[in-house]
């Protein structure tokens, strides 16, 4: 299926096409056929002679409707614009055009009507001209009249070849549904209709309704009338959503796919059109977007800069307030009054309502959204460095400037703003912009070099100090960051020393000395472990073991139980010597120790897999079995 939306000065004959074409009536309500005029959008369809179906959306012309219009072309890529022969180009006209072009629509056609009243052609040559200059670029044209029938084939091939040269949309993309019509049916609850871009969607579908995200199951689906299982974009659809009260749908609301979209109010976006408000002249929509943001008010023409001014921002069906703050040349954040769902790269709309005073037109830009979650801007001079940032930035950013833009990032926010391809995570779903990732390890070796110089016998620093000083989000992070010269053990990071800088020399001289004693006491009786006592007198504390431990000088084998560096190796060779398996009580008596020692020691080296403990209580010496280096060495790293 394809849809169109029809555009043009009130009055020109958008209707009567749509029914000279579909035989359907666009003009749904009493009070638009009392007054031979459409105040709301209205749908009809046909089948192609390609066979494919065309699906219109069509749109008021009057001023006063321009909103309506607004709804109905915002997710639209085709347009149908019509101009009458008879009167030719018109101030709706000029504003339709100028909403096409600033919403970026680049297919479509123009189509000169009552070209029973008058010679289509001057008209025609003028409408294309202007056209030209817009995002539509050259258009076929093609003259008819409603009433005669004349050129209503010609219209219907032009269409099929349009058709047939659209992109086709891409039937995996996340799914956005603007509703642009709800109502309630008795007995089967409430029906949200709407264009769908691209995606497919299916009945029983969970989709969530924005901004409450809500979820709603989709109970029926119908594309132009027809119950169908499944449909892809562009399509016009109709859902039936079960279990929701009336009331609980407008215009304006989305439907949307869970973790597809981000939800936001606040954006920094690209001017990319302007058409200001003027009564004559700059109506084509190709005007400069410099104006829009001039800090100083353009009194020559009343089109004041945007300066903290409020706009109102269309995107899809949905209209909101936004106040405006310029950053730079074309570039704007944008406070919304209401949060929308957005993905970068989007196109949204936005109209300066105060010109409405000063001209027969409002003005209308077009931008392009560059980011959904902008980092705030707290230092002087921070918007101008942002504009910098973002004026190098394409119109559809990818990974690499939003990770240079935020620096760290889950790949499932990422998603949300409607980037999929990113580089590979640092850790667990987490992306890392590689510069910022850099500078963060340096960071943490700062942090580690200033946490051990103020606090030489600690047992490093412990990760949650290191993720609050580097004001990281998820501890994770720090485990990934801890690469070589950093080291994580038993919960704590240290900063690998070089080789010739380890060991006794980072001791403070009386807990030196103690260890030096009780090496002593060690050489002598190997496995005959210091007690409490032994080291409370010789003034070695928990604190002082443990740096004694990271210097390599001694070796914990639990709690209670230290020994010189190497005693595992020295107790494995001792044990091997025994007749196999051995009791606990043999191993004692062999490493001439206490039960207090010999039950840690060996329950060490099971865990080091140089022992293994049968089921009878009694070990064997594994085959080949010597303690791994890392196990020898302990915390002797550090
Ligand atoms: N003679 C002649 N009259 C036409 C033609 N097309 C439309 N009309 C008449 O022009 C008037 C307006 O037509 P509509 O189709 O309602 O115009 P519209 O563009 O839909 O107007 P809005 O929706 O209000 O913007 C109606 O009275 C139509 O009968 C045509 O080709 N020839
Ligand atoms: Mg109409």
């Amino acid at each position: 299926m394809h849809v169109i939306v029809t555009a043009g000065h009130v009055d020109h004959g958008k209707s009567a096409l749509i029914r000279a074409m579909t035989g359907m009536e666009p003009d749904r309500w009493a009070e638009e056929r009392r007054r031979g005029m459409t105040i709301d959008l209205g749908f009809g369809w046909l089948t192609l002679p390609s066979g494919d179906q065309l699906a219109f959306v069509d749109v008021p012309g009057h001023e006063r409707f321009v909103t309506n219009m607004l709804a109905g072309a915002g997710p639209v890529p085709a347009v149908l614009f019509v101009v009458a022969a008879d009167e030719g180009w018109m101030p709706q006209s000029a504003e339709h055009l100028a909403v096409i072009s600033a919403l970026g629509i680049k297919r479509g056609l123009l189509v000169v009507t009552k070209s029973d009243l008058a010679d289509p052609a001057p008209v025609m040559a003028d409408a294309q001209a202007r056209i030209a200059r817009t995002s539509l670029g050259q258009i076929p044209a093609v003259a008819v009249s409603s009433v005669t029938g004349a050129g209503v084939p010609d219209l219907v091939a032009a269409l099929d070849e349009l058709c047939r040269s659209l992109p086709v949309p891409d039937p995996g993309a996340p799914v956005r549904i603007w509703v642009d019509r709800s109502f309630s049916i008795t007995g089967s609850g409430t029906v949200a209709t709407g264009t769908l871009p691209a995606g497919t969607v299916h009945r029983d579908d969970e989709l969530v309704i924005t901004p409450s995200m809500r979820p709603a199951r989709i109970r029926e689906l119908q594309a132009l009338g027809e119950p169908v299982a499944a449909v892809s974009g562009t399509a016009r659809v109709a859902l039936n959503l079960r279990g929701l009260d009336k009331d609980v749908l407008h215009r304006g609301m989305a439907l949307v796919q869970a973790g597809r979209w981000t939800l936001t109010d606040l954006i920094d976006v690209r001017i990319t059109a302007a058409s200001m408000g003027r009564a004559a002249g700059a109506e084509d929509g190709g005007g400069s977007a410099g104006g829009w943001l001039a800090s100083e008010p353009a009194a020559d023409n009343g089109a004041t800069g945007l300066l903290g001014r409020a706009v109102t921002v269309h995107i899809g069906s949905a209209r909101v307030v936004a106040r405006v703050r310029p950053l730079g040349p074309a570039l704007a954040r944008l406070s919304l009054a209401d949060p929308v769902p957005l993905h970068v790269g989007d196109r949204v709309l936005l109209r300066d309502p105060g010109s409405r005073r000063s001209s027969s037109w409002p003005s209308v830009a077009g931008a392009v959204v560059l980011d959904v979650a902008p980092p705030q801007l707290l230092r002087r001079g921070a918007a101008a460095a942002t504009a910098r940032q973002l004026a190098s930035w394409p119109d559809t950013p990818t990974a690499t400037e939003m990770l240079s833009r935020h620096g760290l990032m889950r790949a499932s926010v990422l998603l949300a703003m409607g980037i999929s391809d990113h580089p590979r995570p640092v850790c667990g779903e987490w992306l890392a912009d590689p510069d910022y990732w850099r500078s963060l390890s340096h960071q943490l070796g700062e942090v580690l070099a200033s946490h051990a110089a103020a606090e030489p016998l600690a047992a490093g620093m412990q990760i949650d100090a290191a993720r609050a000083a580097l004001d990281l989000p998820d501890r994770r992070l720090v485990t990934a960051l801890a690469k070589p010269p950093f080291r994580m053990s038993c919960g704590a990071l240290h900063i690998m020393k070089p080789a010739g800088q380890r060991g006794v020399p980072e001791l403070p001289a009386p807990v030196l000395a103690a260890v030096r004693v009780l090496r002593a006491d060690l050489d002598k009786a190997p496995f005959a472990s210091p007690d409490a006592d032994r080291l409370r007198k010789l003034g070695l504390d928990a604190r002082a073991i443990a740096a004694a431990v990271r210097a390599g000088e001694l070796m914990r084998i639990s709690d209670q139980v230290v020994l010189a560096p190497g005693a595992d190796v020295a107790a494995a060779a001792v044990l091997g010597k025994l007749d196999q398996p051995f009791t606990a009580a043999r191993a004692r008596e062999a490493l001439d120790t206490t039960r207090r020692t010999a039950i840690p020691l060996l329950e060490y080296l099971d865990a080091a897999g140089v022992t293994e403990r049968l089921p009878d209580d009694r070990r064997v010496l594994r085959d080949g079995a010597q303690p791994a280096k890392s196990l020898v060495s302990g915390e002797a790293g550090s």
